[in-house]
C-alpha cells in the first residue's frame, strides 16, 4: 500500500502501530542526577514514518516520568543541551520560590552547556507535571516536558495508574517536521498555536489493554500550547477525584463533558463496564464528534464486584485559604486579541496605539498593560488573602495559571470551589478567585495559553 505522508494526520486510522509507552526512569526515586535538555529525533509519527526532530528531556517526549512519594525531597541537576537558554517549571508544586524555575523572574536562564540544580521537597500529593519556562511557546510546543507525580503515603485503591498526557502538534505533512513558525502573530492575536496532529503519551493512536471490572486511576495533563480539551469517557463509569493534583472533599461523577485547558491536570477513577472484546475510550469532542484520544481494548475480565463510588484521595496539607472577610480585592481586566476593541496600552513603559504594539508582535493587555513589567499586579503580605475579579474582556478564552499557590474559585453565591492552579476563563465572563498568599516570593501570573503568555498575557504577584 503506497502511503502518502498525510496518512499519519488522519488521527485512528492507521492500524499495527507499534505503541511508544514513555519509560518512568525514575520510578519512586527522589534523586535524578541530571535532567538533560536535548534535541533528539524521535519517532512522533507512526512506525514507518521518518523520525521527527524535537525538544525533550532525554530526547524523549513526554520526559521520563518523575514519580515520588509525598514528603521526600526531590534532587536534580538541570543540563541543557539545546542551543538556546532554557529553565524547568515544576507545574503546580508549591515550593519555594528560588526552585520555580521562571526564567527572567526567580532564575537567570540557564546557558548552552551550562547546568542548574534544583531541589525541594513538594507538600502534595496529586499529579503534576514539569517544562521549559524561557520561550516556552517553543520550547514546550517542541516537547520539553514530562509527567510528575507524587504518590499519597498511603496508595488508594485503584488496579493501575495510568499517566495520560495530551498534546497536540503543528507538523509539516511533507517533511514529517515540525512547523518552525513559532510567534506567528495571527496564532498569537487568535486562539494560538493549534497543532493538526492530537496525541496521547505522543502517540496518534494511544491505546491500553485493560479488563473489565479493573479500576483505573487516569491522570489526564494538558501539555498542549494553546488547545483546550473537551472530553468525555465512553465504557467506565467514573469519578473525578482531583483537579491540578488537589483532591476533592467529594467525588464528583463523571457525567457529561470535562474541559482540561493547558496546564490543567484532572485525575478521573473509572470502573470498566465494557464487555470484552470491546473497546472502551477516553474520547475528545470537537465540533460535536467525537475521536479516539485513547482506546482501552477490553481483554478478559477482573474483578466483577461493584466497588461503588470510591472514597475521596487523602486531603493535603494547607488547603484552606483562610478568610474572604477582609481580603484583599485585585482586579484583573484582560485585553486585547483579534476583535477585541483595545485602541491602546502601555508596552515597555510607553502608551502606543494597538498598531506599534502588533509591530512588536504583542497583543494582548493586563489592566492596559502589555507583557512581565518590574511592577507586580499586586503586593501581598504572607498569609493574607487575596479575592482577584477576573474580567474577559477579549473574543477568546484564557487558561489564567498562578504559580506557586493554589486558588479557589468564589462564585455569585459565596460558595467555594475546588483548589486549582489555573482557571478556564471564557469569552465575556467575569469570575473571581481567591487564595492564601502563603508563599513568599515573585509568583508569575499568566495565560498558560503560551502564545498569549508570549504576546502580552503574563504578570506577577509579589509576596513578602
Ligand atoms: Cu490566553
Amino acid at each position: 500500500m503506497h502511503c502518502s505522508r498525510r496518512n499519519f494526520l488522519k488521527a485512528g486510522t492507521l492500524a499495527g502501530m507499534v505503541p511508544f509507552a514513555p519509560k518512568a526512569l525514575f520510578a519512586q526515586s527522589g534523586k535524578v542526577s541530571e535532567l538533560i535538555a536535548q534535541k533528539a529525533a524521535f519517532q512522533l509519527t507512526p512506525e514507518g514514518y521518518a523520525k521527527t526532530e524535537i525538544w525533550g528531556y532525554y530526547g524523549v517526549s513526554p520526559g521520563p516520568e518523575i514519580r515520588m512519594i509525598q514528603g521526600t525531597e526531590f534532587s536534580t541537576r538541570l543540563r541543557n543541551e539545546l542551543s538556546e537558554p532554557t529553565s524547568v517549571h515544576w507545574h503546580g508544586l508549591r515550593i519555594e520560590n528560588a526552585m520555580d524555575g521562571v526564567s527572567g523572574l526567580t532564575q537567570d536562564p540557564v546557558a548552552t552547556g551550562e547546568g542548574f540544580d534544583y531541589s525541594f521537597t513538594p507538600p502534595d500529593a496529586g499529579t503534576y507535571w514539569y517544562h521549559a519556562h524561557n520561550r516556552s511557546f517553543e520550547q514546550v510546543g517542541r516537547g520539553l516536558y514530562g509527567a510528575f507525580i507524587v504518590n499519597e503515603q498511603d496508595a488508594p485503591d485503584v488496579d493501575r495508574d495510568e499517566v495520560l498526557i495530551l498534546d497536540d502538534w503543528r507538523i509539516n505533512p511533507e517533511s514529517g517536521q515540525i512547523d518552525g513558525a513559532f510567534g506567528a502573530p495571527h496564532d498569537r492575536s487568535h486562539s494560538g498555536r493549534r497543532g493538526n496532529y492530537v496525541t496521547t503519551n505522543s502517540e496518534g493512536n494511544y491505546s491500553l489493554t485493560v479488563q473489565k471490572g479493573e479500576r483505573l486511576r487516569l491522570r489526564l495533563i494538558n501539555a498542549a500550547n494553546d488547545r483546550i480539551f473537551t472530553l468525555t469517557t465512553v465504557g467506565f463509569d467514573g469519578w473525578i477525584m482531583a483537579y491540578d493534583g488537589m483532591p476533592l472533599s467529594e467525588p464528583e461523577k463523571l457525567e457529561g463533558n470535562l474541559f482540561l485547558a493547558p496546564g490543567q491536570r484532572v485525575d478521573l477513577f473509572v470502573d470498566v463496564t465494557t464487555e470484552p472484546g470491546e473497546n472502551a475510550y477516553l474520547a475528545r469532542i470537537e465540533d460535536n464528534q467525537g475521536y479516539a484520544q485513547a482506546t482501552f481494548i477490553v481483554d478478559g475480565s477482573g474483578s466483577q464486584s461493584n466497588r461503588g463510588a470510591p472514597a475521596p484521595l487523602p486531603p493535603n496539607p494547607n488547603m484552606s485559604i483562610g478568610k474572604l472577610d477582609g481580603a484583599t480585592p485585585i482586579e484583573l481586566r484582560m485585553e486585547g486579541g483579534a476583535m477585541g476593541g483595545l485602541r491602546s496600552a502601555v508596552l515597555d513603559g510607553k502608551t502606543m496605539d494597538m498598531r506599534q504594539i502588533a509591530d512588536a508582535n504583542q497583543f494582548w493587555a493586563f489592566n492596559g498593560v502589555v507583557g512581565l513589567t518590574d511592577t507586580p499586579l499586586a503586593r501581598l503580605g504572607r498569609n493574607e488573602t487575596a479575592r482577584m475579579k477576573i474580567i474577559n474582556d477579549t473574543s477568546f478564552p484564557h487558561a489564567m495559571h498562578l504559580h506557586g499557590m493554589h486558588f479557589r474559585e468564589v462564585f455569585g453565591d459565596g460558595s467555594l470551589g475546588p483548589l486549582r492552579d489555573t482557571l478556564l476563563s471564557f469569552s465575556g465572563q467575569t469570575r473571581e478567585i481567591a487564595f492564601l498568599a502563603h508563599n513568599p516570593g515573585k509568583w508569575l501570573f499568566h495565560c498558560h495559553m503560551l502564545a498569549h503568555a508570549d504576546s502580552g498575557m503574563t504578570t506577577w504577584i509579589d509576596v513578602t
